[in-house]
């Protein structure tokens, strides 16, 4: 009986452009300035937004956040290469995908004050929710684009998870059902190296997150995540391969989260600051000024005014969302059901009486 190699597999990782703004022209992708213009302006606004939630949470004004602040070019750099027939399935730090998808600001703050009115975006937003439920998003992903494929649709459906998310058995369940199914899926995997403390080289045995594809017999690709010239050219490669019916792909995007995993982490406690500052030195958004600075379409003055622009939009988006938050005890049981059930409403004035009470006693 024979004994042979039946299997020989490998994983690319890319870069484009590096921490010094160095380009390998041989890969780079064809950005016009408007493009570059644009997505410089979503990596600039997240931040500032991740900032303003980061700040207003401490003043009690948000509740918990969980921060993005370093991951912008993985997620802005993914997201903008999709379009309106495509599905996008986030999760809780997802607020650089939720921006470049057209979720306004203002509804971005409702979703991180916990209102309900945070989950009624726009209706011309066809994306679901965020999952906060890790893994979720993967199972919904994969059942998107398998029905795309069987209805014929032009569409492809992207999700995102974390390092830590790679262990749950929906991550596998959903490569595995995307590579039978040869279905337009596309998995981002934002490896920020931790999941809350667990560092990612105790997360998982394997060399890297990307060959998990090879396993399920999709493509795979490691890209550095805070290279948006990387990020965009590996997505743009993986939707052009799921339009075409050529299956799924899962990218994983190496990044850095610079804050805490949420406004209750202390990142002290599990990271050096050694690390933290290693890794401020491949920061995405510099190293992006620094190609456009090359390219001839960013300067001082430029970097002035999207920064003035950003931080407008953003602080009149908080304010008109913190005006409009207006939530009653009775709204956890509206918009569930098109028509409340007996026992939901036998619940809710159950709910109404014991407020009411607790009002009386407050007054007395
Ligand atoms: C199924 C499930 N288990 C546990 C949690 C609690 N939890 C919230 S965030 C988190 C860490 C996830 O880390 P990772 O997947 O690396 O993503 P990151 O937060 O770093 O973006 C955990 C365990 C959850 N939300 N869902």
């Amino acid at each position: 009986m024979p004994r042979k190699k039946v299997f020989e597999g490998s994983v690319d990782y890319l870069q484009i452009l590096d921490e010094n703004g160095g380009v390998d022209k041989s890969l780079e992708p064809r950005l016009t300035n408007e493009e570059l213009d644009r997505i410089y302006r979503l990596m600039v606004t997240v931040r500032q937004y991740d900032r303003k939630c980061m700040s207003v949470q401490r003043q009690g004004r948000l509740f918990t956040y969980l921060p993005v602040e370093g991951q912008e070019a993985t997620q802005v750099g993914t997201a903008y290469v999709l379009g309106k027939q495509d599905l996008a399935f986030t999760m809780y730090r997802s607020h650089g995908v939720f921006l470049a998808r057209g979720v306004p600001l203002k509804y971005m703050f409702l979703m991180s004050m916990g209102t309900f009115q945070g989950g009624q975006r726009p209706e011309d937003i066809e994306d679901v929710h965020l999952e906060f439920t890790i893994g979720s998003q993967l199972s919904q992903c994969v059942g998107a684009a398998w029905a795309a494929k069987i209805l014929k649709k032009d569409g492809v459906a992207v999700a995102y998870i974390g390092d830590g998310g790679t262990s749950e058995g929906e991550f596998h369940e959903s490569l595995n059902l995307a590579g039978v199914s040869k279905a337009p899926a596309i998995f981002i995997c934002e490896n920020n190296l931790y999941a809350i403390s667990v560092p990612r080289k105790i997360q998982t045995a394997s060399q890297t997150i990307a060959q998990k594809a090879l396993a399920y017999g999709i493509a795979g690709i490691q890209v550095d995540g805070n290279d948006l010239l990387a990020v965009y050219a590996a997505m743009k490669e993986a939707v052009e391969r799921a339009r075409k019916g050529e299956g799924a792909t899962l990218i994983e995007c190496l990044t850095y989260r610079f804050g805490p995993h949420s406004t209750s982490d202390d990142p002290s406690k599990y990271r050096t600051k050694q690390e933290e500052e290693e890794w401020r030195k491949k920061d995405p958004v510099p190293r992006l000024q620094k190609y456009m600075q090359s390219r001839g379409v960013w300067n001082e003055e430029y970097e002035q005014q999207v920064l003035a622009e950003a931080k407008g939009e953003v602080d009149k988006a908080f304010e008109e969302a913190e005006a409009s938050v207006h939530a009653e005890p009775e709204d956890i049981f509206k918009n569930v059901f098109a028509e409340m059930p007996e026992t939901l409403k036998e619940q809710m004035e159950y709910l109404k009486k014991v407020e009411e009470e607790k009002k009386n006693l407050r007054q007395a």
